[in-house]
């Protein structure tokens, strides 16, 4: 049973899920809902100024000195995978909202924005960052056309959560209202547990592009069709998953992932006609990213034209690699320091809303060793004197940030 007020309150964050048994909270459905109205009342008991914006994020302010200063952002997303862990997103959430509340007397030269972004997994809808683009002014119109497996557009999907799409041009942050955006973040890896640090400082995220992939062959019967003659649909989608693992593999620095993948009519006597499945790419390199895609993309229109079936791939995501900000990494380092621990710098193979902040403003990001370096799985697990050291060191780097170091 955990003890502190971060680690129970992302115990009590952890209920709200759309499956009994597992922890499952997409973009805009009622179990996002609720963990929004519970992150919108701890805010508000911290001392922020807090609402629910059109775009589904919960974002909470505390001024600084003086009212109407720029704001440093903190904050994660409250949106999970499916069966999920309780620490990606939440995490930072709740430690935001904790070490701002221990500033509450601070006289800031700047004001502390805490945002509880709604759509970082992407899970729901072939498009993802909607919460934190809208914020960066980076938010395609277009997303919200966007359709999940019941074919609800992310537009609808607003209105029913109640927010009003017609709201969300005006989120978009002024580039002088916002003077970074820091995020603590499970590290999603091996690095720090291997190296016994609790905590390490972010380089750069990766950019990632994502794609869905369709092949369209001839269904048939199972019985009949001698093999020479089949264009079996899922037969061809496996030959070029495992060149995918195959291109992946052999590049340095670069991933693939097939996540998804579904055969129709799934009949256990047909033949499958169509063979869809998911790609995520990604890579600290743009370059090498887009090199990936490429050879992967021609690699897939091969193997379609020697088994004779259709292929059609669309990018449903696609976000270039965001450095961190010098200065931020240098305070963030400065503050880690001071807590007694050796400052590590690492990047992020894991996307974060920060990729979409970018666009807005400097972008620092804090991680925290995570158990195994398991994410994207209920193993997810951090420490409670892990958790503890993260917002302590969060509260000491907003004290000691120098808002001129970030102009420079
Ligand atoms: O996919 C990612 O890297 C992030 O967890 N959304
Ligand atoms: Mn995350
Ligand atoms: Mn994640």
């Amino acid at each position: 049973m955990h003890t502190t007020g971060v680690m129970r309150r992302l115990d009590e964050l952890a209920r709200f899920s759309s499956e009994p048994d597992a922890l499952t909270r997409l973009f805009l459905s009622p179990a996002h809902k609720a963990a929004a109205q519970q992150v919108l009342a701890w805010m508000r008991e911290s001392g922020l100024t807090a609402a629910l914006d059109a775009a589904g994020n919960v974002v909470g302010r505390i001024e600084g000195a003086r009212p109407g200063l720029p704001a440093v952002i903190l904050g994660s997303h409250i949106d999970t995978v499916r069966d999920a862990g309780k620490y990606d997103g939440a995490f930072g959430v709740v430690a935001a909202i904790e070490a701002v509340s221990r500033l509450r007397a601070a006289a800031l030269p700047f004001a502390v924005e805490v945002a509880a972004f709604g759509d970082e997994e992407g899970v729901r809808f072939p498009a993802t960052l909607i919460g934190s683009r809208a914020l960066a002014g980076t938010l395609d119109p277009a997303a919200l056309d966007a359709r999940d497996a019941e074919g609800i557009s992310v537009r609808e999907a607003l209105r029913r959560f109640g927010c009003d799409p017609a709201g969300l041009p005006v989120l978009a942050r002024r580039q002088g209202d916002v003077l970074a955006y820091v995020e603590a973040h499970i590290e999603q890896g091996p690095v720090l547990e291997a190296e016994g640090l609790p905590l390490g400082v972010v380089t750069a995220i990766a950019g990632a592009t994502r794609c869905t992939v369709e092949v369209d062959g001839m269904a048939g019967h199972a019985g009949t069709v001698p093999m020479p003659l089949r264009r079996d649909a899922l037969c061809a989608a496996a030959g070029m998953i495992l060149a995918v693992e195959r291109a992946a593999r052999e590049t340095e620095g670069m991933v693939a992932t097939v996540g998804r993948i579904e055969a129709l009519p799934g009949a256990v006597n047909v033949i499958p006609g169509t063979a869809r499945f998911t790609l995520d790419i990604r890579s600290a390199d743009d370059a090498v990213r887009q090199a990936g895609v490429d050879a992967i993309t021609a690699t897939c229109r091969r193997i379609a034209a020697e088994r004779h079936v259709e292929l059609r791939m669309c990018h449903t995501y696609a976000e270039a690699a965001a450095p961190c900000a010098g200065p931020l990494v240098a305070a963030l380092e400065a503050a880690v320091a001071r807590a007694g621990i050796r400052p590590r710098q690492l990047p992020s193979g894991a996307g974060h809303d920060g990729l979409a902040m970018a666009a807005l403003c400097p972008v620092g990001m804090l991680f925290v060793r995570c158990r195994g370096g398991i994410s994207h799985h209920p193993a997810e697990a951090i420490g409670e004197a892990d958790a503890e050291i993260a917002v302590r060191v969060l509260a000491d780097f907003l004290q000691n940030l120098d808002p001129g170091a970030l102009a420079a």
